[in-house]
């Protein structure tokens, strides 16, 4: 084993525990996920896990606890924290909004002057609302945030949103989104710009990742072809580099292999059909470099 390692925080139970534990998984790295556990060795990759509370993260990497972390940007920007945002990982996609009761007569964000809203997001919201020109008071909470108004200590609430089900099953309205946050990977300051033994293994995570990424939205495709129909076959998969074309028995044949973006598959697929292309298979691509 490799005895350096990179140690990364992770949400050990929540909405981001999954999702960035598959995206290590995806990557062919191995460990037994035993919730109990607060720390973990990944088997096959010098990759260590540290499952905690996801508002710890920022400041577990902060004070280099360890080196990464995977961490809702809210949470991030809300620690205020100076780290590096080493990627976007896109899941956890949700909004900071203001929502109001929905018997509040609201004509506009300078309907927020002089109002309490209840948040757990204080620093984000305020500096969002100074930035609008809006004077209004933050009551800081760290939960059950959409009953404040109910019980009267604010007059709105600031919070997450996804679906906008919690909001209305709380009698409140949406008004104004403020903030979007999606999960990020985040590293000390200059973290990824050092050279390294820890840097190295971040780097080879990232292009892993990288790897999955790419393929994920690409299908790989195998087709006979008539012969004097290639040039007409590469303009149809068109936007890469050529595919590859392998003689067959039959000199008026050829096999042809190329990838194709998922979203133009249906279109590039009805298309080499129209020229004769037969046999057509179409495989999913686990992991693709350039
Ligand atoms: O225990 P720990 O402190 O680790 O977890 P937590 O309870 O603080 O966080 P968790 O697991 O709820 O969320 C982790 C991260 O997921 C957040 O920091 C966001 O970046 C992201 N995320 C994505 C969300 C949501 N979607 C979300 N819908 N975080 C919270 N919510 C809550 C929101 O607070 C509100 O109560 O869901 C409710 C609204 O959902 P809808 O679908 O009804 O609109
Ligand atoms: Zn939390």
């Amino acid at each position: 084993m490799e005895r350096e390692v990179l140690k990364i925080a992770i949400q050990k139970s929540g909405r981001l525990s999954e999702k960035s534990l598959e995206i290590i998984r995806n990557c062919g790295i191995d460990f037994q996920t035993d919730s109990r556990v607060l720390r973990e060795r990944a088997t096959n990759f010098p990759l260590e896990f540290l499952f905690v509370r996801d508002d710890d993260i920022p400041t577990y990497v902060k004070d280099g606890v360890a080196d990464i972390g995977i961490v809702g940007k809210n949470e991030f920007d809300e620690s205020g924290f100076y780290l590096d945002t080493v990627k976007d990982l896109g899941f956890a996609k949700c909004r900071l909004s203001i929502a109001v009761p929905n018997d509040f007569d609201y004509k506009g964000i300078e309907s927020l002057n002089g109002k309490r809203i209840a948040t757990s997001y204080p620093n984000i919201m305020m500096k969002i609302l100074k930035e609008r020109g809006v004077d209004a008071s933050a009551v800081v909470v760290s939960g059950s945030v959409e009953i404040t108004p109910q019980v009267g200590i604010a007059d709105c609430i600031c919070d997450i949103v996804s679906t906008g089900t919690t909001l209305k099953m709380n009698g409140l309205k949406e008004v104004e989104t403020i903030y979007y946050s999606s999960a990020i990977m985040i590293a000390r300051p200059g973290f990824t710009n050092t050279v390294s033994k820890k840097n190295e293994i971040l780097f080879r995570l990232l292009e892993r990742m990288d790897a999955v990424e790419k393929a994920k939205n690409k299908k790989y495709i195998l087709f006979n072809l008539p012969a004097d129909k290639l040039d007409e076959a590469a303009k149809i998969i068109g936007g890469m580099k050529s595919p590859t074309v392998t003689p067959l028995m039959d000199k008026s044949w050829l096999s042809v292999q190329s990838v194709v973006s998922e979203d133009r598959f249906w279109s590039v697929f009805e298309d080499l059909k129209s020229i004769g292309a037969e046999g057509i298979l179409v495989m999913n691509i686990e992991k693709m470099t350039e």
